[in-house]
């Protein structure tokens, strides 16, 4: 008898998908760099289901039937070069390497081209969940060929979450595609954490409440339209209480947040694409300020808002609301149209309304509001944004008095919304019928002579700044 897929790489990410596929009755070959985890893996979890623990790449490749599916799970860079290198050697044109690790799509490109030389399948797989969706149910987001897909597809949609029986895994485009949507996943998740967190700041210093109250309110907004799985931890943390003090946890940990790096890839990209990705780019910058410790120290006497500024004078906690659930829209408007115009780019021809829906379930950013995201681009295939999609402009028209009154308290009060305020900057930018740019356009044209189209005539202009002022056709 031989394995019906491989996994290479057995920390907490490969262990549980090795587990799953198990539990699922899929006879699973498991290898590790160092062989003691392939061993706890079996001695612990052999009875979940059929292992073929192998100490070596030949007994790993030589367990697997054909065309081989192997999955590599180990830490993204140059761990997943080293495993590739390793195991290629071994494989026969037309079996499929799978990377769910955390790669970078452009690595991922060059990869699937370089052993796509070689007849050999790479598919760059997003998986999202962290090691509970891994073990219960990913939303796997695969990219490479579509005859790999063929033959993985059954499996990973075997093993992915479930939404009203529809798996949360499909197949993303061709070769970096997955890896790509994966990254934007991410950056959408720190938009989300970050747009949830300035909730929080505004309730806490803003309105005066306490952690467990504040949890109280995310639950109740849990229950609505902002129903998701950050919202149902958020409310965990901050209802949870440091045993060693008694204090609320969120007092006792260090308000300095650390990035693994796919929230920055995610930016780092829309600036090559020219996508304005606000959202997600305030969200990485807001970590980055929190975690410059030293220049923190060096500002703390920095004055804040001078006199004294009444508090509100009205129930924060339903503005708040509205303020999250624009700016949340904003955030997953900018994401989709960057899973666009990379799809552009790249030729991948990506269904925004199908990664909608692989993202209902299973991973960091489900939630209710992405089946609206499914409507909307099931109703419009082309949208050019989710903000012109009626329901969307309906929750926006309600919120925005409200999305207002926040961003307006929040810098009466000196409380930093990044995400609020420029996501709102972002709306009123959009919708602005004239905008500054063609004051801009008129600096550039007068210090480099960069010119300039006029709203009246076709063609490009410049005016002779130096000279006569007069307007020449360039
Ligand atoms: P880690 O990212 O911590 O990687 C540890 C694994 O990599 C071990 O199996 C280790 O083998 C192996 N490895 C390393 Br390190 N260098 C290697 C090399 N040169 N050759 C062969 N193997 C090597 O594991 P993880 O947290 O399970 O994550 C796995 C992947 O999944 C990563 O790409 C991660 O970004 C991604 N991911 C993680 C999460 C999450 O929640 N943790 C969520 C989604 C995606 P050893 O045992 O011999 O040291």
């Amino acid at each position: 008898e031989l394995a019906r897929i491989g996994v290479t790489g057995l920390a907490v990410m490969g262990r549980n998908l090795a587990r799953n596929l198990a539990r699922h009755g899929h006879p699973v070959a498991v290898h590790n760099r160092s062989y003691s985890r392939t061993k706890e893996l079996v001695e612990e979890f052999g009875h979940e289901g059929t292992f073929f623990p192998a100490e070596t790449a030949e007994q790993f490749v030589a367990s697997l039937e054909r065309p081989r599916r192997l999955v590599i799970m180990v830490k993204a860079g140059g761990p997943t070069d080293a495993v590739i290198d390793e195991f290629a050697p071994l494989l026969e044109p037309g079996d499929m390497i799978v990377d769910g690790g955390n790669a970078h799509f452009a690595d991922t490109r060059r990869r699937e081209a370089a052993l796509r030389e070689r007849g050999i399948h790479f598919v760059g797989a997003g998986i999202s969940g962290g090691e509970e969706g891994a073990l219960h149910g990913p939303s796997i987001m695969p990219g490479g060929s579509p005859e790999s897909y063929e033959a993985l597809g059954p499996l990973l949609e075997d093993i992915s979450a479930k939404v009203d029986g529809v798996p949360c895994c499909t197949h993303v485009g061709p070769d970096g595609a997955g890896h790509f949507v994966k990254m934007v996943h991410n950056g959408i998740e720190y938009a989300d954490m970050q747009l949830i967190a300035e909730a929080y700041d505004l309730l806490r210093r803003g309105a005066g409440m306490e952690p467990g109250e504040i949890a109280e309110v995310f639950r109740g907004w849990n229950e609505g339209r902002l129903g998701s799985y950050l919202i149902e931890i958020t409310a965990e943390v901050l209802a949870h209480t440091d045993a060693a003090t008694g204090k609320p946890f969120v007092d006792v940990v260090t308000d300095q947040a650390e990035q693994k790096g796919t929230g920055r890839w995610t930016v780092q990209i829309a600036l090559d694409l020219g996508v304005p990705v606000s959202g997600i780019a305030e969200a990485v910058f807001a970590r980055s300020l929190s975690g410059d410790a030293g220049l923190r120290t060096a500002a703390r006497e920095l004055p804040g808002p001078s006199g004294a500024l009444a508090e509100p004078a009205y129930s924060l906690v339903a503005d708040v609301e509205q303020a999250l659930y624009a700016s949340k829209i904003v955030a997953y408007a900018q994401g989709f149209n960057q899973i666009q115009a990379g799809s552009a780019e790249y030729g991948w021809s990506i269904d925004p309304g199908a990664m909608s829906t692989i993202w209902r379930g299973g991973c960091i950013i489900r939630a209710k509001f992405l089946d609206r995201i499914k409507q909307a681009y099931d109703a419009a295939p082309n949208l050019p944004s989710l903000l012109v999609d009626e329901y969307f402009l309906d929750a926006v028209r309600g919120a925005q008095d409200a999305w207002r009154r926040v961003v307006v308290t929040a810098t009466q009060l000196g409380i930093p919304a990044p995400g609020f305020s420029s996501a709102l900057a972002y709306y009123d930018g959009l919708r602005a019928e004239r905008l500054p740019a063609a004051l801009v356009q008129g600096q550039r044209d007068f210090f480099g002579a960069h010119t300039y189209r006029r709203v009246d005539r076709e063609g490009a202009f410049h005016v002779l700044w130096g000279g006569d002022r007069s307007e020449v056709a360039s």
